[in-house]
């Protein structure tokens, strides 16, 4: 291992720098592997810091001069950065270094992707550019001047000159090095215009490689729509003359915010009706809107330190989520973030890599980016928001915004503004921030004289490092049903503060059904006993829609757990239930498609292992596949209703209504695919004219074991094509039967189009074979072992990636000794690996730790 005893870092520890920054001036020389960066930053000493150390930050840089006040310096220079004696006045520090961009896999500093240069630089990207004080709370401005025969050379904030040659670009707001970003290349621009509340005309551009100009018209819309929103919905506005969006292809994650040149990895920008589905679209609008609103939360207001990442990321997260509710459907965004929380947070914080919403301690920030922070931290909004209400809300935000612009802030400062606005006290609130784990709510009823109480209680089991757990504030929202369906009380949240609690409705004429935990108003796992008559009662009756498919779920998971346990038929009611929803043109077709669905086998798996039982995954997945089956014959004569009603006669349009209606039209055409052997599926594969048929028709037609020639004539369309390629690669992987799906990815691995060190691809084959929750799992263990291969080979080129995927055996110790033996052995191959980075060190000795 690289490091004999990596260094943790701890919240507990924070200290200011002993200096501010007033100025930088970066000019870049580029070439390919000797890029020049000189830099000139104006210091001064910071009255609020006791220790003066002059530290900079720097990492795989050729330190070739430095000066101090115009004076030649020898800095004493470590592989993690340099010390020089600095006055304890301001002073001006000069520095040029050269950089290798086109040896840079990593794609963290300055790096190159098809030939053009770019930027990645969050969390601790910019030591790798240049010597600095990389850390978030030291702000300043930057000018930035580029020298290079690229076309397009930008950088962030407005240009400010330019000529053959060279370009400069000022930002006039300050802002912490992360937010740094630098694109030269060959590039196009997709043009827009948008003017602000306050009349300033923003000049917008996408920019992006030749031949992707056809993929750009409905970024450019959704940025529009955000900016909008932004204005409408919180009152702020941009704040520059120019907004600029690249699309690059080997990227990270999905995008990134830096201050006026936002970075997508092209995946997360790039559509067209004929290359993306559906939900790429809503995607793509979901990650311009929180990019873009990052340039307030995160950028005008951004960190302390990184400790503190969810208060930009929970907020953004929410942000989002509140504008994609508004531009599509509020109770179908809903349903999708809790399903997504259930698949991917819950089994992040019941596991071994559970950690605070605010974690404590660290020995790479990178591994942090997760769905705890991000989308547990974006619960914990939404919480906030129901319990002060939607005008305290309002004015706690334009609070942080007064108070706090041009800041690097903490959690505490957050708290703040709402204590200040409500007159509450936020103290037990604050422990979502500080405790770890999903707590459990249980819910108890009884009834007598026209009085009906509801007990609820909470738990929350112990997670490395925490083995006490303190009662949190739960906000349960509970409506009541009468005995004929109807509301016999309206929604209400109750208030659970303590380990158990009792609350009373009275004046009740008979006994009522009680609907819990209406509109998913808490990241908890509800514990109620419910009989399947009360949930089927539910799923017709609920006027709650999220309850109302939570009903279905419940039901279905219930089903699954009896046949995978006790060789049980599928029950009637979740199947009468969901063919009488089913049939109700009334509702959404996208609320209805989403009943159709099952929770995923990972957390059927989840649920056997709560319940004290071994998951065997293949029971899990013979017992999903006889329910579909099942399902398929019971709703058979509605099928070609739902195809008749889900024809669309209009230009394709991605919006909520089209794309909900193509979502029911595909799961029945999943469910008649099961009956007819793929003969629909295949005649609609021929007249697929977007991708979204086009995709839906061959995942039926591969899972029904046929497709091969569709997929053959698939390649040959696409293959000039990045993005569907890697749909190509990752379909495959996903609707491989159990036993052959290790071997087809193995396969595709050695297909000439394995780009492996392009994140995309790789996440395309691997990341399939990891969700591929039989496949992965097979009993001889060649899923883990082809993972690990593949991880090991990739650690040395792109540590931040492998680390990301090895969260995929982090439910390890679910499943029976043979197959946690087998893991354990592979994880350790993992962490035996000489000059492992330092990323996938941590993350596989927290999973090996569990
Ligand atoms: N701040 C970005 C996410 C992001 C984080 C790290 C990256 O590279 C290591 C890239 C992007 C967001 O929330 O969208
Ligand atoms: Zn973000």
């Amino acid at each position: 291992m690289r490091d004999a005893a990596p260094t943790t870092i701890y919240l507990k520890d924070y200290t200011p720098f002993g200096y501010l920054v007033d100025s930088v001036h970066l000019t870049f020389d580029l070439a390919a592997h000797a890029t020049r960066v000189t830099s000139r930053i104006a210091f001064r000493p910071n009255p609020d810091a006791a220790d003066r150390t002059f530290f900079l930050h720097g990492e795989e840089l050729t330190l070739i001069r430095a000066s101090i006040d115009g004076v030649q310096i020898t800095p004493e220079v470590t592989d993690k950065g340099l010390t020089a004696p600095a006055p304890d006045a301001p002073f001006i520090w000069e520095a040029e270094v050269e950089i290798d961009p086109g040896n840079n896999t990593a794609l963290e500093g300055l790096y190159m992707s098809n030939g053009m240069y770019c930027t990645q630089c969050e969390a601790e990207g910019f030591r790798k550019i240049t010597y600095y004080p990389d850390r978030p709370d030291v702000m300043s401005t930057f000018t930035v001047r580029i020298n290079g025969d690229l076309p397009v050379l930008l950088s962030n904030g407005n240009p400010s000159g330019k000529g053959e040659g060279w370009a400069e670009w000022t930002d006039p707001w300050p802002k912490p090095a992360y937010l740094f970003a630098l694109v030269a290349g060959e590039l196009i621009a997709h043009p827009g215009q948008f003017t602000t509340m306050s009349g300033r005309d923003v000049e917008l551009n996408l920019w992006v490689r030749p031949g992707d100009e056809g993929k750009c018209a409905f970024g450019m819309e959704a940025l529009k729509k955000s900016m909008k929103w932004d204005e409408d919905v919180y009152g702020r506005e941009y704040d520059l003359d120019v907004f600029n969006i690249v699309a690059v292809d080997d990227f990270n994650m999905g995008a990134m915010e830096n201050k006026g040149l936002n970075i997508f990895n092209s995946s997360a920008v790039l559509a067209s009706p004929e290359t993306s589905t559906d939900m790429n679209f809503e995607r793509i609008e979901a990650i311009i809107a929180h990019e873009y609103f990052h340039n307030w939360t995160g950028n005008r207001i951004t960190c302390r330190d990184w400790f503190q990442l969810c208060l930009k990321e929970g907020l953004t997260v929410f942000r989002d989520a509140q504008f994609t509710s508004d531009m599509r459907s509020a109770p179908v965004k809903r349903i999708h973030d809790a399903i997504d929380l259930r698949a991917r947070q819950f089994p992040e914080d019941n596991g071994p890599l559970s950690h605070p919403v605010r974690p404590e301690s660290f020995q790479e920030i990178n591994n942090f980016y997760t769905a705890t922070v991000y989308e547990k931290g974006a619960e914990i909004i939404g919480m906030l928001k129901r319990l002060v209400g939607d005008e305290a809300y309002t004015n706690a935000l334009d609070l942080y915004f007064d108070r706090h612009d041009g800041q690097a802030c903490t959690i505490e400062d957050w708290i703040k503004v709402f204590e200040d606005t409500t007159g509450r006290d936020l103290d037990q609130f604050k422990r979502w921030y500080s405790q770890s784990g999903t707590p459990r709510v249980t819910v108890a009823e009884e009834w007598a004289d026209g009085t009906y109480t509801l007990t609820l209680s909470q738990r929350t089991e112990p997670t490395p490092g925490q083995d006490e757990k303190l009662p949190q504030v739960i906000p349960v929202a509970v409506g009541l049903l009468g005995p004929n369906g109807d509301e016999v009380r309206a929604t209400e949240v109750l208030e659970l503060t303590e380990a158990s609690q009792s609350f009373t409705f009275t004046g009740l004429a008979a006994k009522p059904t009680a609907s819990v935990l209406r509109d998913f108003s808490a990241p908890v796992i509800l514990e109620q006993d419910q009989s399947n008559a009360e949930r089927a009662f539910l799923l017709a009756h609920d006027t709650d829609a999220f309850n109302r498919w939570q009903a279905g779920r419940s039901l279905a998971e219930d089903t699954l757990l009896n046949m995978i346990q006790s060789d049980a038929a599928p029950d009637a009611d979740y199947l009468d239930g969901l063919l009488a929803v089913l049939r109700d043109g009334d509702l959404d077709p996208a609320y209805r498609a989403l009943m159709l669905g099952l929770p995923t086998q990972s957390e059927l798996a989840a649920a056997l292992h709560e319940n004290g039982e071994t998951p065997y995954p293949m029971a899990i997945w013979t017992a999903v596949e006889t329910l579909r089956q099942v399902t398929a014959q019971h709703v058979q004569d509605l099928l070609p209703r739902l195809h008749s009603e889900t024809v669309i006669d209009a230009p394709y349009n991605p919006d909520a209504d089209q794309s909900g209606k193509r979502a029911l039209g595909g799961a029945a055409l999943a469910l008649t695919s099961r009956l007819d052997g793929g003969a629909k599926a295949t005649e609609e594969y021929k007249t697929a004219d977007n991708m979204t048929l086009q995709l839906t028709a061959l995942s039926c037609l591969l899972r029904a074991s046929k497709g091969q020639a569709e997929l053959a004539a698939f390649y040959d369309q696409w293959q000039h094509d990045r993005l569907v390629m890697d749909k190509w690669f990752g379909l495959q992987v996903s609707m491989a039967a159990p036993d052959a799906t290790a071997d087809v990815a193995r396969n595709l691995t050695e297909h000439p189009d394995f780009n492996w060190k392009n994140p995309n691809r790789f996440r395309a084959v691997m990341g399939a074979l990891a969700m591929n929750h039989a496949g992965f799992h097979r009993a001889d263990g060649a899923g883990y072992a082809l993972l690990a291969d593949w991880l090991i080979k990739l650690d040395p080129v792109n540590p931040q990636t492998t680390a990301r995927m090895c969260s995929a055996f982090q439910t390890w110790k679910r499943y029976d000794t043979d197959r946690q033996a087998l893991i354990r052995a592979q994880l350790t191959r993992i962490a035996e690996t000489p000059d492992l980075s330092r990323d996938t060190t941590e993350m596989v000795s927290r999973i090996l730790d569990a």
